[in-house]
């Protein structure tokens, strides 16, 4: 048998919710790549803070790889084959990337899942991200898998409806969740992010989000 990323696991899965579940530290296999494989896709599509059609700027920065990226501006939101900044396709998902997402998916229960579309969020000390559902995607069947790396960050889990209580759970470095079947249309959010200092990445926190849009 080939070995896999979960002969590997440093620690046991974790239930958070009917479908949510996370793997801790599944993807500190990625450790050493992730700087550079960072690097070559902001070197091709930066960073930016987008702007939400309300006409608020994001603390959040965020680009993407992949088939497919998730933008907002003042007409909305949005996945787009092209990236706007640069007129350019998006840079292609690394292939370790597919690898942890697609293990990570196995891992949980979903065996069929392909994500054609990879959003990656920069957070810096005083970053947040509001309470929000992930419904732009064509359907909900498929989970979205999410990778955190850097600064751990505190994250809000709530219900099915905005006003509905929210747990908070830690995310660190090499943490990965998958967000599928009842847990899919949750609201969540992040909390401000704490100064602090990361051995990998420094004074920030990234988390990937893949997903399969069309
Ligand atoms: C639960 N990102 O990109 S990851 C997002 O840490 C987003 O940057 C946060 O929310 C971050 O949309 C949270 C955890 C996460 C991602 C997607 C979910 C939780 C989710 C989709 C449905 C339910
Ligand atoms: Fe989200």
């Amino acid at each position: 048998m080939q070995e896999t990323f979960f002969d590997h696991l440093p620690k046991e899965p974790v239930t958070l919710s009917e479908g949510a579940i996370l793997l801790p530290g599944m993807a500190l296999n990625l450790d050493a790549n992730i700087p550079s494989l960072l690097n070559l896709i902001q070197a091709a599509s930066p960073f930016r803070n987008m702007i939400t059609p309300g006409g608020h700027t994001m603390s959040v920065a965020m680009t993407n790889c992949g088939k497919f990226g998730w933008v907002t501006d003042k007409t909305g939101y949005r996945y787009d084959p092209v990236d706007p900044l640069t007129n350019q396709p998006w840079p292609a998902m690394p292939a370790s990337f597919l690898e942890i997402a697609i293990g990570a998916a196995v891992a949980a229960g979903y065996p069929e899942f392909q994500p054609d579309a990879c959003l990656i969020n920069r957070y810096l000390p005083g970053s947040k991200l509001s309470l929000h559902q992930d419904r732009n995607e064509a359907d909900f069947t498929h989970p979205i898998v999410s990778v955190s790396l850097g600064l751990p960050a505190s994250f809000l889990f709530g219900g099915l409806k905005r006003k509905d209580a929210v747990k908070k759970y830690t995310l660190e470095h090499g943490d990965v969740v998958v967000w599928g079947g009842p847990s899919r249309l949750r609201f969540h959010g992040v909390n401000t992010l704490k100064m602090g200092e990361h051995p990998v990445l420094g004074e920030q926190r990234i988390n990937l989000t893949f997903r399969k849009v069309v």
